[in-house]
């Protein structure tokens, strides 16, 4: 087995290691935390090479991404600065073939699993609504689509119809509720996707996994840093990094509670996003867009409940679990936010009314 401290060393020459520990929660790459006998600190991370096939482009994307903002705002910290390795390419295949890249650790900054007040979702909000800012004049031409069809929910609604057919983990019948949920929902998977093929919805560049906790925000000021985990960047419609940052973000419970009583779609905490990021680009969005954006919460909560749903039917090869049911109880997160998302439907659109 390949020893880490010798791919580290790959980035950071002979300088002496005092630490390297594993770090986050991220469901695909690894994440270690790296500190120096000098102090300086940095995360490495083992990229998840089957989910990312195209690790070149990959790293090309977010070098060309990550270059473009700190051109716009050299020092400012407002993204993630990759360190390249002994033979300049921003990656290193170990002795095993595991893909590893290196950056800056940004220090005092921590990141959130659940929201604790409407003040932090209005952060989270003008933090994702900059980032759109940032990147509305970058070339997506630039950028190759390191997992095709990434939000296209009706391929991923084809997925899950080849997984309950396939049934590789033969626990269908454990999930009866679950997939019933799914396809009495087959006719919303199209909403994005129609009318992107129509021309209705533009493509911007989206980041395209907007979780809270790929936010970093600064200790003591709470003020957001800066925006990380940028390995879905690609063309997407805005929809996608609000409905996703609305799935996760405007959850009263972390994405795997057990206990749903303690699960709720808080619709304050929406209102605050809304606010926060259409304060940012609110003025850059069409009418056709600013329309479906109470929508995206619904969809995009879906699409993840019904990809978790799809990993437990084919026997957990895509996300990390942790216990055999863990991708059913995510499913059923999901599932019970889209179910209160429907409900407040109508209030969403009034709210977003309110900002526009
Ligand atoms: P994953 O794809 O596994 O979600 P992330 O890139 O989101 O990986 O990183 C995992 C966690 O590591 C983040 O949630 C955050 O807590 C921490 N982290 C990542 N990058 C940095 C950084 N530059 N500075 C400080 N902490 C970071
Ligand atoms: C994965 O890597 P991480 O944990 O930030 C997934 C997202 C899902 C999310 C659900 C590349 O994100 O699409 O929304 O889990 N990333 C990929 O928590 O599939
Ligand atoms: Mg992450």
């Amino acid at each position: 087995m390949a020893d880490i401290r010798n791919t580290v060393k790959r980035f950071l020459g002979e300088e002496e290691i005092e630490k390297i520990e594993p770090f986050g929660e991220g469901h695909i790459n690894r994440t270690y935390f790296v500190e120096t006998a000098g102090g300086k600190k940095y995360i490495m991370q083992m990229i998840n090479n089957s989910v990312f096939k195209d690790v070149e482009g990959l790293m090309n994307n977010i070098c060309r991404v990550t270059g473009f903002i700190e051109e716009k705002h050299p020092g400012e910290t407002k993204t993630l600065n990759f360190i390249p390795a002994d033979d300049g390419k921003y990656y290193v295949i170990d002795e095993d073939g595991h893909y590893f890249r290196m950056y800056v650790f940004i220090d005092n900054a921590h990141t959130y699993q659940v929201a604790d007040s409407t003040d932090l979702l209005e952060k989270l909000g003008d933090a994702f609504g900059d980032f759109q800012n940032m990147l509305l004049d970058f070339d997506a031409s630039k950028l190759v689509e390191v997992i095709p069809d990434f939000h296209n929910t009706v391929k991923r609604y084809e997925a899950f119809e080849k997984a309950l057919e396939e049934n590789l983990s033969g626990r269908a019948d454990t999930a009866a509720e679950e997939i019933a949920f799914v396809k009495a929902r087959k006719d919303i998977c199209g909403t994005y996707v129609d009318r992107i093929a129509s021309g209705e919805l533009p493509l911007r560049v989206t980041h395209n996994d907007t979780k809270m906790n790929n936010v970093l925000f600064y200790d003591g000021s709470n003020e957001a840093a800066c925006v990380i985990d940028l390995d879905t960047i690609m063309p997407g419609v805005v929809h996608y990094d609000v409905g996703d940052a609305i799935r996760f973000g405007t959850a009263t419970a972390p994405e795997d509670e057990q206990d749903l009583s303690k699960l709720h779609f808080d619709i304050n905490l929406y209102e605050a996003f809304i606010k926060g990021f259409l304060g940012q680009c609110g003025k850059t969005l069409s009418k056709a867009e600013l329309d479906l954006i109470p929508f995206s919460g619904i969809m995009l909560t879906f699409e993840c409940g019904m990809r978790f749903l799809t990993d437990y039917l084919n026997g957990d090869t895509y996300f990390r679990t942790a216990y055999a049911e863990h991708n059913l109880v995510r499913t059923r997160t999901q599932f019970k936010l889209v179910y209160e998302m429907e409900q407040q439907l109508p209030e969403m659109k009034k709210i977003l009314e309110k900002y526009i």
